[in-house]
């Protein structure tokens, strides 16, 4: 509602894409954006209480969207990270950062997808010196993002359908093939249904020809944007809008779902990872190491929902973490389906701390405990420390060094 950056819709996404994205200066993205916004919409006064509603005026161009990140904007992360040698600081603590997703979005407080979402494409940015475009499918991330005629993306955008975003970055990827431009590099990123159920086989198309793009799905769990039906990325036992907890078997049932990480694995694509918000400077990572690589690649990001998972906003980093420490969201990268380097776990916590502060298992502790489902839940976390050796015994590494000829 209040600062946004270039409008919305086409003026921000197919008709000044080529054009954005030879110019890798904010101010030259500015000029652009503002001669696109004169196309587009009433001119509108100034809200007397200092918001502006449709078109942005030119002045705010200059606002703060357009000017190098603050310090104090960049927070408590930008502390830790002066205290690291420049070389493993945060993208997010570079004031010259691209600032990719800024302020004026709808996200709810907390949101775990906005926050990853940010620091993905900032990293990505960074990794293309600014010659990039991003490629969106439906869901929360594009809707609270582009409520039209506004937009919230600094960066070359584009949405099309909840289901093809894999196809129209395929072809966004050839085109630019075609123009002769390998500098021009392309993102897709949708959230858990957009990716594991519609957009699955588009996605395994674009994995199978092995087309030149990074894709980042955003997985919450549910497709929370329609109000939180259950999706193919929906834990056992997890209550959503479409799985109640009700009857003897309550929430999602066991043994249904995908496990998208390993199915990238089996096409054999050059890298698959999975990444947390718990840890945004490992996904920032793990986003340039994808863009030092030609082909297809997929990255999975955990991101907690505060409205569909029934915790408090202030709880997503700790609940991303539990998720994390108790084995139940294994973090690892992978080359060629083959599984190369895994982040062990630091302090192993049961499954139980991560379930109970959410609402969507609150029917696993009350009125009756349900010790049969939590354990068959423990029994997952356990085999995933098994599987990515999650837990590594002194001595032995988490996983085998990545082999640095596999590498661009
Ligand atoms: C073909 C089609 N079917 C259904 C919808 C409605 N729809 C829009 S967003 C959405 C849910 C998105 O869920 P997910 O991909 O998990 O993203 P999230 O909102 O959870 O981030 C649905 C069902 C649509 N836009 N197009
Ligand atoms: S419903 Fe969930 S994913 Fe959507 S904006 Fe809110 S917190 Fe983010
Ligand atoms: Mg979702």
């Amino acid at each position: 509602m209040t600062q946004t950056g270039t409008p919305a819709g086409s003026s921000a996404t197919s008709s000044t894409a080529s054009q954005m994205t030879t110019d890798s200066s904010l101010e030259s993205r500015d000029v652009m954006s503002t001669s696109a916004m004169t196309t587009h919409g009433p001119s509108v006064s100034p809200d007397p209480a200092g918001y502006h509603h449709g078109v942005v005026p030119e002045a705010l161009f200059d606002g703060p969207a357009a000017q190098p990140v603050k310090f104090y904007q960049v927070g408590s992360f930008a502390v830790g990270n002066r205290l690291l040698p420049m070389a493993d600081r945060s993208v997010q603590s570079d004031p010259n950062r691209t600032n990719s997703l800024t302020s004026g979005h709808r996200a709810c407080q907390g949101c775990g997808e906005a926050l990853g979402a940010r620091y993905a494409l900032d990293a990505a940015m960074r990794a293309t010196n600014n010659q990039m475009v991003a490629v969106n499918a439906t869901g929360c991330l594009e809707v609270f993002s582009t409520p039209y005629p506004e937009t919230s993306w600094r960066v070359a955008w584009l949405h099309s359908l909840f289901g093809n975003a894999p196809a129209v970055a395929s072809g966004v990827a050839a085109a630019y093939k075609a123009l002769g431009r390998d500098d021009v590099r392309v993102v897709a990123q949708g959230g858990d249904g957009g990716t594991v159920d519609i957009g699955f086989g588009c996605l395994s198309g674009m994995f199978e020809r092995n087309d030149d793009v990074l894709y980042i799905c955003y997985d919450n769990e549910a497709y929370m944007n329609t109000g939180v039906q259950r999706s193919g990325a929906t834990p056992p036992a997890a209550r959503t809008a479409t799985t109640q907890a009700v009857g003897t078997d309550p929430g999602n049932v066991f043994g249904q779902g995908k496990d998208l990480p390993r199915i990238a694995m089996a096409h054999e694509i050059p890298y698959v990872a999975t990444a947390s918000v718990a840890d945004l400077h490992d996904l920032e990572a793990k986003v340039e190491r994808a863009m030092s690589i030609r082909g297809a690649r997929y990255i999975h990001v955990m991101v907690p929902c505060p409205l569909g998972w029934g915790t408090a906003s202030c709880d997503t980093i700790r609940i991303a973490r539990l998720a994390t420490q108790s084995g139940l969201f294994p973090v690892f990268e992978a080359e060629f389906g083959e599984v190369v380097a895994s982040s062990p776990i630091r302090r192993q916590v049961p499954v139980e701390d991560y379930l109970k502060p959410q609402k969507r298992f609150a029917h696993l502790f009350s009125p009756t405990r349900r010790d049969d489902v939590i354990d068959r839940l423990q029994a997952q976390a356990d085999r995933n420390i098994r599987r990515y050796n999650l837990l590594p015994t002194a001595g032995q590494p988490a996983a085998a060094p990545v082999a640095e000829e596999a590498r661009a």
